[in-house]
């Protein structure tokens, strides 16, 4: 979709959403310039490569950049529109960590005039955007902020708006495009003036509001999701306690019209649903107790899966163990963040050498497993040499197994793909004959 050519747009943070979200509006026609604080990542994106993996993303960033579109920089410069999308993590007590998204507005202070729009993209805690506009305001006492008469207030000279990105990892050039928008201005003037810049790139719906809505819209999204897979979670433990298979349980009970019950696992995985959570639960942790108790069940739900996994490759004595997936989820090469991961480099450190990772997206050993004796194998080497196969990730590859090909193998399946699979009995150890 066509992007004002003569509107220049600054893209704070070249991640896995500030990279693709540059790239595409480079390639509606704007001039976008990538801002990073990283050397590497400006010197690869301006080689016309990418350091991050993301479907299409590659050849895309290679076009704008040979076209002059997009360039990366460490400096600010002046733009009509700034996008701030840098990371927002969670420290260790859990608080949500904002110092990225404030040194960004810190940084760009100086350079904005009368007129520029500045837009957070990131996961933040609600009233991050207000902060934002706060730590500008107070470098630029020349400049009127919306909202509150910070320097003489009113409408402001600058629209300051919160968008949050919903991207799903490995369709996000599509997402983008596609997925419905929400558009929160710290006055119903600076959301205006943002509507204006993302139909410019956006088929979906636009849809105006206030920051702190648009603020607690991406918290509460993520949220539901991770409230709704710890439901799942749950029902897993208990089904496994009462002897019952609960993926025949969720499939019949989906059937009623109106529930939807997700898919069990391993735990939840990836850097959105297992931490954005955290931030309303910061917000207010007296009312926030389904959220909390819901990432406490699905973090137990790895330490489960690793006792109920050793409980069975202890009864198989020395048979070599396959571990099916690494990734946080089906068919993607993101090991972030990744229960699987978890799961099986605490069986690696338990059973070293017997441990093979099975994990068709990874090239090499990742970290955790370095020193633990666990090696990367292929699928068919495990179904020849392993006795013991605990399935960790989904992958299309590991679905289509037949079953004939995993006869007589002993199988903790998480994720439920090998419905079929016959159950194998430890045989007890021959009693030893006194003579
Ligand atoms: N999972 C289950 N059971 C399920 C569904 C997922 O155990 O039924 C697990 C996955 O295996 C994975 C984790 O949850 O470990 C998260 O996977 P996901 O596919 O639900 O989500 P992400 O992390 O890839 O992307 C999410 C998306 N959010 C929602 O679906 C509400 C995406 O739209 C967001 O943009 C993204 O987080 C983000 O950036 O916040």
């Amino acid at each position: 979709m066509p992007v004002d050519a003569k509107q220049k747009v600054s893209v704070i943070g070249l991640g896995y959403i500030g990279l693709p979200t540059a790239a595409l509006i480079a390639r509606g026609g704007a001039q976008v310039v990538g801002i990073d604080v990283s050397a590497h990542v400006v010197e690869t994106v301006n080689s016309g490569r990418v350091h991050i993996e993301e479907v299409d993303l590659d050849g895309l960033v290679q076009g704008v950049v040979a076209r002059g579109s997009l360039r990366a920089s460490l400096e600010v410069e002046e733009s009509d529109v700034f996008i701030i999308a840098v990371p927002t993590p969670v420290a260790e007590d859990r608080a949500p960590d904002i110092s990225y998204v404030l040194k960004a507005a810190r940084t760009i202070a100086p350079v904005l005039k009368a007129g520029d729009t500045v837009i957070l993209e990131s996961t933040s805690p609600v009233g991050t955007t207000e902060a934002m506009r706060d730590v500008i305001g107070s470098i630029r006492p020349d400049l009127k902020m919306p909202g509150t008469g910070v320097n003489g207030g009113g409408a402001g000279d600058i629209a300051i708006a919160y968008c949050p990105e919903r991207v799903l990892p490995g369709r996000i050039l599509v997402e983008l495009i596609d997925n419905d928008r929400c558009i929160g201005g710290i006055t119903p003037r600076c959301a205006r003036k943002a509507l204006g810049f993302y139909r410019q790139f956006v088929r979906g719906a636009c849809i105006t509001t206030t920051a702190r809505a648009a603020e607690m819209v991406k918290l509460v999204e993520n949220s539901f999701r991770d409230v709704n897979i710890a439901f799942a979670n749950e029902l897993s433990v208990i089904a496994e306690n009462m002897d019952i298979d609960v993926w025949e349980v969720i499939r019949l009970a989906n059937r009623h019209p109106r529930v939807n019950i997700l898919s069990p696992g391993p735990g939840v995985g990836g850097h959105c649903i297992a931490v954005d959570p955290w931030f309303i639960v910061h917000g207010d942790p007296e009312n926030a107790r389904i959220i909390r108790t819901a990432r406490e069940v699905n973090d137990g739900k790895t330490d489960y899966v690793v006792a109920k996994a050793s409980d069975m490759i202890d009864a198989f004595g020395g048979e070599d163990i396959a571990c099916l997936g690494l990734a946080f989820k089906a068919n993607i090469d993101d090991f972030r963040e990744s229960p699987a991961v978890k799961v099986a480099a605490r069986l690696a450190r338990r059973y070293g050498r017997r441990i093979k990772l099975v994990e068709p997206y990874a090239r090499d050993l990742p970290m955790e497993f370095v020193g633990t004796g666990a090696e990367l194998i292929d699928l068919d080497t495990a179904l020849e040499q392993c006795g013991v196969f605990i399935i960790l990730v989904d992958h299309d590859m590991f679905k289509s197994v037949p079953v004939d090909e995993r006869a007589g193998k002993a199988v903790y399946d998480t994720r439920g793909i090998w419905p079929d699979q016959p159950r194998r009995v430890a045989q007890p150890a021959p009693e030893r004959v006194a003579l």
